[in-house]
């Protein structure tokens, strides 16, 4: 059951884990289930884009810093001693003692180090990209969610086939990994809608809230709970399109600890997203899925017909509860029906 002793390891690494720990709720567990030729990797691959995401979430460092600093973030994985002090979010721990984390990075196989380095580099500079904190047009969604999600979906799938546990075909398809990571951030996005507010980031596309309202905070205000319900659901579609290129990526993965791993977000994903669908919630607070039932979709998670029926159950569940006045009815509709005219 110690799958993951650390005893022999060095301090360096038991860190690593340490770090993996404290700042992840959704990944820590999987992340330390996978089997030992990648386990390092994906865990060294998280908390280096946890730093990096620390910096682009970070509103107090000066845009003068922030920018420079994104786009040569991947060159400081070759520097021993590079530390960032100067962090105030919550998981800053990770660029203060970021020499331990480059530390074992560099002692990573030369391919892995390629990948997250190659991973890293890309996203740096995509986020500067997004730094007036709006999204514009569809495309944009689509653009933002590619540098910070569907990249580490790419980048995972190259460890997976390296690692020789996975086909080359699951690291070359980048459009299937990129879906991966789409699905899960939209998500996020749609979830966050007052958090990523209340910081003054705008994640919602222009292009979709301005069919209704004159500013994305209007949907905070209880006396546009329709027009609000109406871009949120407008929203999850766009988020659900995603779902089959997720099913076609899971049936090409055979390791049972790298099936896991990726499946268990995106279940997570789908039920968070079934429960936001029309939910008033999402404009109030958080939006979670409770816990009995995240543990019951952890076990069905573990194979392919179960990560279809969870995906299948929470699809009819969004198509039986379409208002018949949602602008987007027909489309949901259409949406729900080519998902589950696969099963
Ligand atoms: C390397 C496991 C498995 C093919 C830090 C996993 C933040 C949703 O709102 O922390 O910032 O609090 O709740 C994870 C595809 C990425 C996409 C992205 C790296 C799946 C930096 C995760 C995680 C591809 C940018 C975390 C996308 O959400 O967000 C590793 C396959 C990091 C994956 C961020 C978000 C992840 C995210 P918030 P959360
Ligand atoms: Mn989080
Ligand atoms: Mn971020
Ligand atoms: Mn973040
Ligand atoms: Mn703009
Ligand atoms: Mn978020």
């Amino acid at each position: 059951i110690s799958k993951n002793d650390l005893k022999n390891e060095s301090p360096q690494l038991r860190k690593c884990y340490e770090y993996l720990n404290k700042t992840s709720r959704s990944f820590a567990a999987v992340i330390q289930a996978l089997d030992r030729e990648l386990r390092h990797a994906v865990c060294i691959f998280y908390l280096v884009l946890r730093a990096l995401d620390t910096v682009e979430d970070d509103m107090t460092i000066p845009l003068e810093v922030k920018v420079p600093l994104l786009r040569s973030f991947y060159t400081k994985l070759q520097e021993p001693d590079w530390c960032f002090m100067d962090s105030k979010e919550k998981d800053k721990i990770v660029l203060e003692d970021f020499s331990t984390i480059s530390h074992e990075f560099r002692k990573l196989a030369p391919l892995y180090q390629e990948v997250i380095s190659d991973i890293c580099c890309k996203m740096g500079d995509g986020m500067t990209v997004f730094l007036e904190g709006h999204v514009d047009s569809k495309k944009q969604w689509d653009e933002y969610c590619h540098y910070v999600a569907g990249l580490v979906g790419i980048g995972l799938s190259r460890l997976f086939s390296a690692s020789g546990l996975e086909d080359s075909i699951v690291g070359q398809d980048t459009r299937l990994a990129n879906s991966m990571g789409l699905f899960l951030q939209k998500t996020n996005i749609i979830r966050d809608y007052l958090e990523d507010i209340e910081q003054g980031r705008e994640f919602w596309p222009k292009e979709v809230w301005s069919k209704y309202a004159n500013k994305l905070s209007d949907f905070a205000d209880p006396a546009n709970r329709r027009a609000a319900l109406s871009c949120l659901n407008d929203l999850v579609t766009n988020a659900l399109h995603h779902v089959p290129d997720v099913l076609l990526y899971m049936s090409r993965i055979k390791n049972q600890s790298v099936f896991n791993f990726c499946a268990i977000p995106q279940v997570m994903a789908i039920g968070t997203l079934e429960r936001c669908y029309n939910n008033p919630g999402v404009f109030t607070g958080v939006v979670k899925i409770r816990k009995g039932e995240a543990v019951r979709m952890m076990m069905y998670a573990t194979s392919l017909e179960g990560v279809k029926a969870i995906m299948y159950h929470f699809t009819a569940q969004i198509l039986h509860s379409i208002p018949s006045t949602d602008p987007s009815q027909n489309i949901t509709r259409r949406c729900c029906h080519q998902v589950l005219e696969r099963s």
